[in-house]
């Protein structure tokens, strides 16, 4: 089934209500929804706002009120078949009198999932898939945290050129310059866990928060996890009133992400030393890497990742580059440079 030129521009419309600035990251996904009239024209919008508030559709029936009997809803995401934190918003469509829905992603949410099926019965028109990817990219980390079972995890180090992240005696600031520490709190932020292991918080002590350009703390902040056996002081200060923490006590990534997957957890930012980098990639559990690169050479000093038992270029773990940026420095600093990457996945 085809969609007229008026649906998809209320998909356009409706992908644009999705990410109103201000709706949080998760851990719901960011919803838009158009209704229009039989003649094309926009009846009501609406979007939603964040878990525990109404789903897009429920937002857009609402302004509508009787004007949504003969409408099309024009919806980022399948509607859902669930009462969770509200009620399904399939049954609300039927109950509003709408004839035909929209949608772009499909909702493979266990608890949510056969919307467009509960539609179809109750004899309204169906059509899915439409500007499917542009929704996916809304909710990147939601729709993989569904698909994978797992949090999406994005692993992020700061390096010379020749590969060192801190030199012989342990020092690591101020490896990237202030331009690449700012762009850091920025993709910090939108992630919804920061994770370390016990020993960079024993070494470096870091607060793991997500700062501004005055370096104050902004208002939504994500978890901080630091993973590893070991006890901790309490006086670090990863444990600071300045957000959430949980030490799970685990070395396995693998556990450390159900745990966080079972805490509603979608997007983990990992920015701990190089034993915990390795066990990660070990077990194919990296996602995405980004890198800030800084014109200096050290020569000695630790890698930014621990020895991967590679001898041989051939068995090299090899990266794809999905996006370079330059980041310009000020005041006399130097320019870094940021590559984003997508690990190859191995055969053996
Ligand atoms: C949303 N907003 O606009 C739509 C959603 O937490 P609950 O009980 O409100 O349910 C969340 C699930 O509902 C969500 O994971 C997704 O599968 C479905 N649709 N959710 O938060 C919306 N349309
Ligand atoms: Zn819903």
């Amino acid at each position: 089934m085809t969609t007229s030129e008026a649906e998809q521009r209320a998909m356009q419309r409706a992908l644009a209500l999705a990410v109103t600035p201000g709706v949080p990251l998760g851990p719901n996904p960011r919803v838009g929804c158009v209704l229009l009239a039989p003649d094309g024209t926009t009846i009501a919008e609406g979007f939603h706002r964040g878990a525990g508030t109404p789903h897009a559709e429920a937002a857009a029936l609402a302004e509508a009120g009787d004007a949504a009997r003969g409408a099309t809803a024009v919806v980022t995401l399948e509607p859902c078949n669930h009462t969770g934190r509200t009620g399904p918003c399939s049954e609300a469509l039927i109950a509003a009198g709408v004839v035909r829905v929209v949608f772009a992603q499909p909702d493979a949410n266990p608890v949510a999932v056969g919307g467009a099926g509960r539609l179809r019965e109750a004899a309204v028109e169906v059509v899915g898939g439409e500007m499917i990817d542009e929704a996916q990219a809304i909710n990147r980390a939601w729709t993989f945290a569904i698909a994978h079972r797992r949090p999406f995890v994005t692993w992020k180090f700061a390096t010379t050129l020749d590969g060192r992240s801190a030199a012989t005696d342990g020092t690591s600031r101020w490896v990237s310059s202030r331009a690449a520490r700012l762009d850091t709190h920025r993709l910090r932020g939108l992630c919804d866990t920061m994770l370390v292991g016990t020993s960079t918080v024993e070494v470096d002590d870091p607060e793991l928060t997500v700062r501004d350009e005055v370096d104050e703390p902004v208002a939504i902040q994500p978890l901080r996890a630091v993973m590893g056996l070991r006890d901790l002081p309490t006086d670090r200060r990863i444990f600071n009133d300045r957000a959430e923490s949980v030490h799970l006590r685990t070395r396995d990534p693998e556990i450390a992400l159900a745990e966080l997957h079972a805490r509603d957890r979608q997007h983990v930012f990992l920015e701990g030393g190089p034993t915990l980098a390795r066990a990660f990639l070990a077990a194919g559990l990296v996602d995405e890497v980004v890198t800030y690169v800084a014109p200096m050479l050290l020569g000695s000093g630790r890698s930014a990742v621990a020895d991967l038992g590679i001898h041989t270029i051939t068995d090299a773990l090899h990266l794809h580059v999905t996006d370079v940026a330059v980041l310009q420095g000020h005041g006399g600093e130097d320019t870094n440079v940021r590559l984003t990457m997508k690990p190859q996945k191995r055969s053996s």
